[in-house]
Parts: structure tokens; C-alpha cells; sequence
């Protein structure tokens, strides 16, 4: 076996979620082989120049080609939708395979299998989403996709079409606790919105603005609470999924501060976006029609700091990628179209970790460490990506990001990447952006040209990331902030 690197990455300001140290990088065969003061030539040599250097992200939750059951189409598949994050500095993304109702498990895993195949441009793995809960996928479907590298599964309790009731949210929770799965849950009361969106709809409230008053932070509070009251009466660890402002994070304070293991994610949006930005001209107020909505300006300091006291485990984007024009998009039902109509979901995988460097790290919000954390260690922890990805150290995927910092840019979308016209940032500020992505020693993005290839991506199988039991002695947290 030949000792020369394939590539050297010379001269690296290497930050990872513990440590910071100047180094230099030595790839082989698509890993980290060694890192040292001074490294021997490689067949390729970058040249860092003392530039920032953290380990690619990996977004946990992110939607693509993924199925609706309402005619809305997202407008990103794996090829767009990989391209984008490459762009943007990520490099493993995990998007969810979604059962409709009456659908087998396994069938909606294959479905979503065939949609990446060939397709993406950076490694992923899967999240399930559970909306059918039947005795087939809790005995057999459920407990045999877990064995085989899907790990964590998704469950709502709102929406028509995927919500679950408390027994059924039990049933799973107990199958994750015996089969060491995580559960991710998006925590919104069902019949709360249901009756506001009624009210507010036979008042001529309909306008994208009033989605905000459909979804008050009270449905997101009373859920999150009823939540993990369910994982403490299994004894199981969550995880809440965007987690969009004071009232709910106060719940999960409080879960933490009984010992038992909740964690929480937020996204971008949660962070820079808030009401206001429904409220714009017209239909424009759409582009930033997700769920839950963004909040005020308070609610956006309370996550800033729980991301900075370590409430937060992880950050993602939550992209779900629809269009503001053309079929299927969002004024797809004309101008005039009821709030209830416009789909859900915002695009952001390529902007994450800029955003992320720019108004946390750069600002002062955050450090370095903590940003790594987020957007890639602890969610390639918490899923069982550990430590293949998440972290730049010797035998881990050379999935790896150097940074240019300095700039004094904005967000455009025309500068961006996936398959959507329009981004709720435009206009927001950047003072840095990845020069460079490399994903498994493979040069993706550089200099501002995308050089991935679609089908280059891998499928990841994840390990079982969770402690079975939420507070049982003996039993310790994968995280290394949390416990
Ligand atoms: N929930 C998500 O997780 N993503 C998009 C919209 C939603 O409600
Ligand atoms: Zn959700
Ligand atoms: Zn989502």
C-alpha cells in the first residue's frame, strides 16, 4: 500500500466541536489518514493558508422529492437539492422517508431509495416518517428498518394527513425505547389549529399573514409539554424538532432539568426571520409560510441564547423547497388563495452554515466550537453517523470545509443553487462563505464553480444513536454536551 496521500490540505485553522489547532491534513482513499505539523507531499496539495477549516455539515432535516398528499410538488430532487448543500459547505443530509397513511413502511423506504439512486451529489442517510402506526409497522416493518440503518423516525402531531393521536405517539415511542431508535417530533397541537384556521377563515382572515395567527406559540408550547410528558411516561428519549421560540423552549428546559434526555433542534428561520415577514406586500408574505412560523423579535433572542446555553443539540435547515411561482409552488392557487392553501416549508440547505457563521460565529453570538457542534457533530452523533461524519479527525470521511471569511456580501438567490426562485434570506448579510467543500477527498464546490457529480453520493446506513431509556442509571447520553 502506496503512503502518499491522495490530497493535502496544507496550512488549516482546524475548528471541530472540542479542539482548534493549526495542522496540516492528509487524505487517502476518500479519509482522514493523518494530521500533522508538517505532512509529506500529496499527489494533490491545497493550501489553506491559515484559513478557518471545520468538518463538512451535516443537516439532520431537510425535505427533497419527497411525496405530498395535497398536489403541492417540491421543487428540489437529490440532484438539485445535493448540489445546493455541496454549495453551501454540506455534506451529508438526512431527508425523510415518508409513509402516506395505509402505505407500508418498507414501500415508502423503497419509493425514497429509488428518488436518490443515481442522484446525489454528497452522502445521505434516511429518516422514517411514521403516519401510520399499525400493528405490521410496530411489530415487524419498524423494529427491522431500525436493524438495517434507519434509525430515527419522525412523527407529527398535527397535520391531517400524518397526525397521531397520544396512544398511537405511546405505541411508538415504546417500540423506539426497545429498539434504541430516536424519535423526532414536530410538536404542534392539531384540533388548536384546525378550530383558529376555521375562525379566522369564516372572518376573511386569509391572507399569508394570518398562518401566524393559525399557529400561536401556545399550540407549539402545549405540545411540546404533552410530548415529552409521553417520552417520560415510556422512559425514552426525543427529540423536538424546530423548536420556534421562548414558551416551548421553557419546556424543554424543564424536561432537561429533570434529567431526562430531550433534545431539541431549531433552524434558521427561527433565528432571522420573524412575523413581520409574513407580512409582506401582497402574496409576498408566502415565501415565508413554514410551520411552525416564525415568531417576534423576543422569541428570536430566547433561541439565540438557547442555542448559545446548550439547550439547542443541533441546528438544520428544515428545507422543504417550494416554488413561489409556476405549478405546483406556492401561488399556485392564485393570489387570493387561503393561507390553509399555501404549502409549508421554506428552502434553506445551502444557506445554513453561512448564515450560521455570519450572525452567530462572526457576530459574537456563538463560538466556532459551538457552531460545529450544531451543524454537524451532534447531529452526526445523534444519528449514528459518528464518527465517520461530524468531526475531522484521523480515520473520519474527509468531508471538510474551508472557509473564506471577510466578505461583504448578501444573500442573493440568483447566486444560489437548488431548483427554487426564491430565498425568505434575500437581502440578508454574509461575511463568509465556503471557498471550498470537499466530500470524501473530492473537491465539490471551489471558488464559487459546483464540481460534484450526481450519483457520487452514498447511502449511509446509521448505527443505533440513542440510549434506550431517558433516565435509567448506567445509561449515558451519546452527546458529550448534554450529560
Ligand atoms: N414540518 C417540517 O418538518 N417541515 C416542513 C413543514 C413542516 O410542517
Ligand atoms: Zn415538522
Ligand atoms: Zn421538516
Amino acid at each position: 500500500m502506496s503512503e502518499t496521500f491522495d490530497l493535502v490540505v496544507r496550512n488549516a485553522d482546524v475548528a471541530t466541536a472540542t479542539d482548534r489547532y493549526r495542522a496540516d491534513l492528509g487524505i487517502r482513499d476518500g479519509r482522514i489518514a493523518a494530521i500533522g505539523a508538517v505532512l509529506p507531499a500529496g499527489l494533490r496539495e491545497i493550501d489553506a493558508a491559515g484559513r478557518l477549516v471545520t468538518p463538512g455539515g451535516v443537516d439532520a432535516h431537510c425535505h427533497l422529492d419527497q411525496p405530498t398528499s395535497d398536489g403541492s410538488r417540491m421543487a428540489d430532487d437529490f440532484v438539485t437539492g445535493t448540489r445546493s448543500a455541496a454549495c453551501g459547505g454540506t455534506t451529508t443530509i438526512i431527508p425523510f422517508a415518508c409513509q402516506f397513511k395505509g402505505q407500508s413502511l418498507r414501500a415508502a423506504v423503497e419509493d425514497y431509495h429509488r428518488r436518490a439512486d443515481g442522484k446525489a451529489a454528497i452522502d445521505y442517510a434516511f429518516h422514517l416518517i411514521v403516519s401510520d402506526p399499525s400493528e405490521q409497522v410496530l411489530r415487524h416493518e419498524l423494529p427491522a428498518l431500525v436493524n438495517e440503518g434507519y434509525s430515527s423516525f419522525k412523527l407529527y402531531m398535527t397535520y391531517d394527513d400524518m397526525k397521531l393521536n397520544d396512544r398511537q405517539v405511546l405505541d411508538l415511542l415504546a417500540v423506539a425505547r426497545r429498539e434504541g431508535a430516536l424519535t423526532m417530533i414536530h410538536a404542534e397541537n392539531a384540533d388548536c389549529i384546525a378550530w383558529l384556521t376555521d375562525q379566522l377563515v369564516e372572518a376573511g382572515l386569509t391572507a399569508p399573514r394570518f398562518h401566524a395567527a393559525s399557529r400561536p406559540m401556545l399550540v407549539e408550547r402545549e405540545a411540546t409539554h404533552r410530548a415529552i410528558a409521553l417520552a417520560e411516561l415510556v422512559d425514552v428519549p426525543v427529540l423536538i424538532v424546530h423548536v420556534s421560540g421562548r414558551e416551548a423552549v421553557e419546556q424543554i428546559r424543564a424536561g432537561q432539568g429533570m434529567g431526562l434526555k430531550i433534545y431539541a433542534e431549531t433552524c434558521p428561520q427561527y433565528l432571522l426571520l420573524s412575523a413581520e415577514n409574513l407580512e409582506g406586500e401582497g402574496f409576498e408574505g408566502a415565501k415565508c409560510v413554514c410551520s411552525p412560523p416564525p415568531r417576534d423579535k423576543a422569541n428570536q433572542d430566547v433561541i439565540w441564547r438557547s442555542l448559545e446555553n446548550g439547550t439547542f443539540q443541533i441546528v438544520s435547515s428544515d428545507h422543504a423547497p417550494f416554488t413561489f411561482d409556476g405549478p405546483n409552488g406556492k401561488r399556485n392557487a392564485g393570489e387570493d388563495a387561503p393561507f390553509p392553501k399555501i404549502p409549508n416549508g421554506i428552502p434553506g440547505l445551502e444557506t445554513r452554515l453561512p448564515l450560521l457563521m455570519t450572525h452567530g460565529v462572526i457576530d459574537g453570538r456563538i463560538d466556532i466550537h459551538r457552531f460545529v457542534a450544531l451543524t454537524s457533530t451532534n447531529p452526526a452523533r445523534l444519528y449514528g453517523l459518528f464518527p465517520g461524519k461530524g468531526t475531522i479527525a484521523i480515520g473520519s470521511d474527509a468531508d471538510i470545509v474551508i472557509w473564506e471569511q471577510g466578505l461583504n456580501r448578501t444573500v442573493r438567490n440568483v447566486d444560489l443553487h437548488h431548483a427554487v426562485d426564491y430565498t425568505p434570506y434575500e437581502g440578508l448579510a454574509l461575511k463568509a462563505w465556503p471557498a471550498l467543500t470537499l466530500s470524501r477527498g473530492e473537491v465539490v464546490w471551489q471558488d464559487g464553480v459546483y464540481l460534484g457529480q450526481a450519483g457520487r453520493g452514498r447511502f449511509l446506513k446509521a448505527a443505533r444513536p440513542a440510549p434506550a431509556t431517558t433516565r435509567g442509571r448506567g445509561h449515558r447520553s451519546p452527546l458529550w454536551k448534554v450529560d
